[in-house]
């Protein structure tokens, strides 16, 4: 498959065939290579960078990176190598930029036109954030926010707080958050956030951290623009203001991988319908599948294993679909009984898309 753009050098390790060249700071693998297995390779996972990545020179010497942690009764700096003393844990987590189909909102808003690519089910290894709070002597009082801090050099001549990758989650995100070094059993990468990055399992991937240089617990939430102006729920004809919700958690959602309209008409017959499913901090129940546009449902089977809450599980439906043109749609309800919704949410950013209808596909038979 073509590529538009090449691919930017800190990421020429990737597989263009299975990527989107956006710009330099945004790839999006393509959807029809999201194959059936559950972990989406690192050579085929999406990246967004909301600033240039720093020299590659920062992973020279891994162990020496350094974090500093704030909001905890004995701040101090720790560097990698001593975080790697505290404990390890491994989490699978769907990571999913909050733009992830915004390409579908007919508002067209400015921004990455993501389809469903800006997404993938990685698996991290890490110390529990919890683990590095409990040996510095525990939280100080009136913490209720959890603040990340990206260590990019910032660009001269602009005002440091409109440029810094600083976001904040709600304190209890502490509980499933690490301190990731390592990805799909690998050193983390530059393009990932290497040497260390923060992990907010269930959340949207801005507040996944790259380059952590600080974790702060703190009693309010960062001033940075990306967290007061920046990936806000503003209602359509609104101005982002930090008074509107901001991206956390992800809600439920699913989309098709296959069959897809790329390769042409199908042949009339069975065919294999095939995607993936989330629910944010939930996990998912079931998905089903609707072979006429959400007309009528079927339960679609889940496959492969359950890595957990914050995984994406496989879906499958093997169905007969005679000549003709055919909306294929899925609909995922997470363990808390949450169905995807139809629709999105319509806001100005085009965040948070959820919608079933949005991310069906029509495919013809003849
Ligand atoms: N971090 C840092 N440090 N920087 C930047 O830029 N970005 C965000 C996150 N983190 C950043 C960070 C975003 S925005 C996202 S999505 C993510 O990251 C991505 O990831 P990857 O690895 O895939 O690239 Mo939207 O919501």
């Amino acid at each position: 498959a073509a590529v538009t753009k090449p691919l930017p050098a800190y990421a020429g390790w990737k597989s263009s065939d299975a990527l989107i060249v956006h710009s330099s700071g945004t790839l999006e693998t393509r959807r029809s290579a999201f194959g059936t297995s559950v972990i989406t390779p690192s050579n085929q996972l999406y990246v967004r960078n909301n600033l240039p990545a720093p020299d590659a020179a920062i992973l020279d010497n891994r162990d020496a990176w350094s974090v500093t942690v704030e909001g905890v009764k004995n701040p101090r700096s720790l560097t990698l190598a001593e975080l790697k003393t505290l404990g390890v844990e491994t989490v699978a987590t769907v990571l999913q930029c909050s733009g992830n189909g915004r390409g579908f909102f007919p508002s067209k808003p400015s921004g990455t036109p993501w389809s469903v690519g800006a997404a993938g089910c990685v698996v991290w290894s890490g110390v529990p954030l919890r683990n590095v709070v409990a040996a510095l002597g525990g939280l100080t009082d009136g913490a209720a926010y959890l603040t990340g801090t990206g260590g990019e050099k910032l660009p001269e001549g602009v005002d440091p707080l409109s440029v810094l990758v600083e976001r904040s989650v709600p304190v209890k995100a502490m509980d499933d958050a690490l301190l990731a070094w390592e990805m799909n059993g690998e050193p983390l990468s530059l393009a990932h956030g290497g040497p260390l990055r923060l992990v907010v399992p269930g959340y949207q991937g801005v507040n996944n951290i790259k380059y952590v240089k600080r974790v702060a617990f703190t009693s309010a939430q960062s001033q940075a623009r990306i967290m007061s102006h920046g990936y806000r729920m503003s209602p359509p004809g609104s101005k982002a203001s930090p008074d509107q919700p901001s991206v956390w958690e992800m809600g439920v959602k699913s989309w098709i991988n296959g069959p897809l309209p790329d390769k042409g008409a199908l042949k009339p017959g069975q065919v294999q319908v095939h995607g993936v499913a989330f629910g944010g901090t939930r996990g998912i129940k079931g998905v089903e599948v609707s072979v006429d546009g959400g007309k009528t449902w079927q339960a679609a089977k889940l496959i492969g294993p359950d890595l957990g809450p914050f995984a994406w599980r496989q879906f499958a439906l093997p169905v007969r679909l005679e000549a003709g043109t055919h909306v294929l749609a899925s609909r995922a309800t997470d363990t808390a009984g949450n169905v995807q919704a139809e629709q999105r949410e319509e806001n100005l950013g085009g965040y948070n898309n959820a919608s079933w209808r949005d991310h069906a596909v029509t495919v013809t038979v003849a």
